[in-house]
């Protein structure tokens, strides 16, 4: 039989990442689609012949019991979130509503789709396997270095602490109710599909701009601040691995490697022949509140249970997306759009 998987967030990075490996692994794919007409959905253009889609929005629970009714999925992976930091401290409670409660919500519609409740626990047979897109901004300021499965959570943003409630129900539903729902703590992770407002992808497009002449200057906020930063093709491979377990438990994934800002800056220019001295400026209005100012992943347990290595290091990884945004930089009229989206 065919495994059906469901994908909230298809339209984003990691969805886009994972329809593909799904279907790549035999899987008939669907993607929750919200909105009227998602601008985002040509994204996914080129799978769309292979995809199927279903109308949903994490903030409406009624419409997460209908997709998930309508799919009868085998794997559920919620990957749909605002994203970006930054917004948590200017819509906190959307950010809280989507990245939180809609958390719940899709846990819900499992759980009443799969007649699930009371007393009635989960025996295994055909059930829905849950996927949660958990992340390291969970860790926040942390308690330490290295961070793995059992370090403290310290959110430093209405973003982080968002994912924590997820994380946390999520534990608490296969606690209460058998389900095999699993939280995957993964750290930041990019490509050229990142999107524009985030530090690599805002540094590879200007690397490309200043290369090509078309921009001059590169506004950053905190260059100190450490990532563990890895390949998101990688990760998309972390979480399928983790819903073929045994049995369901939460994983850190990141690559182990640390690096500043500063670093993949200086990897990216130098890598089109460019002094980055001469173009980044410093704007204080692009630090943050509260910063998280080190992540770095210790993900024996990812690599020890499910066998997962990462392929991509952090200066390939830079270089590929340098590489990448020549290109569409060169010959794209989209290059002020990506320039507006990357000046958060
Ligand atoms: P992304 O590119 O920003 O994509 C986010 C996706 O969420 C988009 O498809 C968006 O769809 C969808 N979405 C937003 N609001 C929604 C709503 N109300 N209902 C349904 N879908 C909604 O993010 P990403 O980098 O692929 O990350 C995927 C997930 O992993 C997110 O949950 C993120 O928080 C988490 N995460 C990411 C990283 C990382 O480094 N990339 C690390 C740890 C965890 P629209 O097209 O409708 O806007
Ligand atoms: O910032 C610093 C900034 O926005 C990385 C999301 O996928 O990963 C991502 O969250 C660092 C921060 O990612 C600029 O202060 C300096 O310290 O690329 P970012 P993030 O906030 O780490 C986690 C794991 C997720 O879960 C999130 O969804 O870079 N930084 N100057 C800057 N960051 C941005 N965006 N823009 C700057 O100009």
């Amino acid at each position: 039989m065919t495994r059906r998987a469901l994908i909230t967030g298809i339209t984003g990075q990691d969805g886009s990442y994972l329809a593909e490996h799904l279907l790549a692994e035999g899987y008939q794919v669907w993607g929750l689609i919200r909105g009227q007409a998602n601008p985002r959905k040509s994204r996914i253009s080129r799978l769309a012949s292979n995809l199927s889609f279903v109308d949903g929005d994490l903030m409406d629970q009624a419409s997460l019991v209908s997709a998930i009714d309508t799919v009868q999925p085998d794997e559920v992976y919620n990957l749909g979130a605002i994203s970006f930091v930054p917004m948590s401290w200017q819509q906190a409670e959307l950010v809280t509503e989507v990245n939180g409660m809609g958390v719940l919500r899709v846990l819900e519609a499992i759980r009443m789709v799969s007649g699930l409740g009371g007393s009635q626990r989960n025996d295994g047979h055909g059930q829905i396997r849950f996927y949660q897109a958990s992340s390291s901004e969970m860790f926040g300021k942390a308690a330490e270095t290295p961070q793995r499965e059992t370090t403290l959570f310290h959110p430093r943003s209405p973003y982080g602490a968002a994912k924590a409630y997820g994380h946390f129900i999520t534990r608490n539903y296969r606690e209460s109710f058998g389900m095999y729902a699993v939280s995957g703590m993964l750290f930041n992770h990019e490509s050229p599909r990142r999107g524009a407002e985030f530090v690599t992808r805002k540094i590879s497009l200007a690397a490309a701009g200043i290369k090509l002449g078309l921009q001059d200057k590169l506004r950053l906020g905190n260059l100190s601040a450490v990532r563990d930063w890895g390949f998101a093709g990688d990760y998309v491979r972390a979480m399928h691995l983790m819903l073929q377990a045994d049995e369901p438990d939460d994983y850190v994934v990141g690559s182990g490697a640390m690096h500043s800002v500063r670093d993949a800056v200086r990897i990216a220019f130098d890598h089109v022949g460019l002094d980055w001295q001469e173009h980044v400026v410093i704007d204080p209005e692009l630090v943050r509140p509260a910063e998280v100012e080190i992540l770095c992943a210790d993900s024996h347990r990812a690599r020890g249970r499910l066998g997962w290595r990462p392929t991509v290091d952090f200066p390939a990884l830079m270089r590929m997306m340098v590489d990448a945004d020549l290109e569409q930089v060169a010959r794209e009229h989209e290059y002020g759009d990506l320039l507006l989206a990357s000046s958060w």
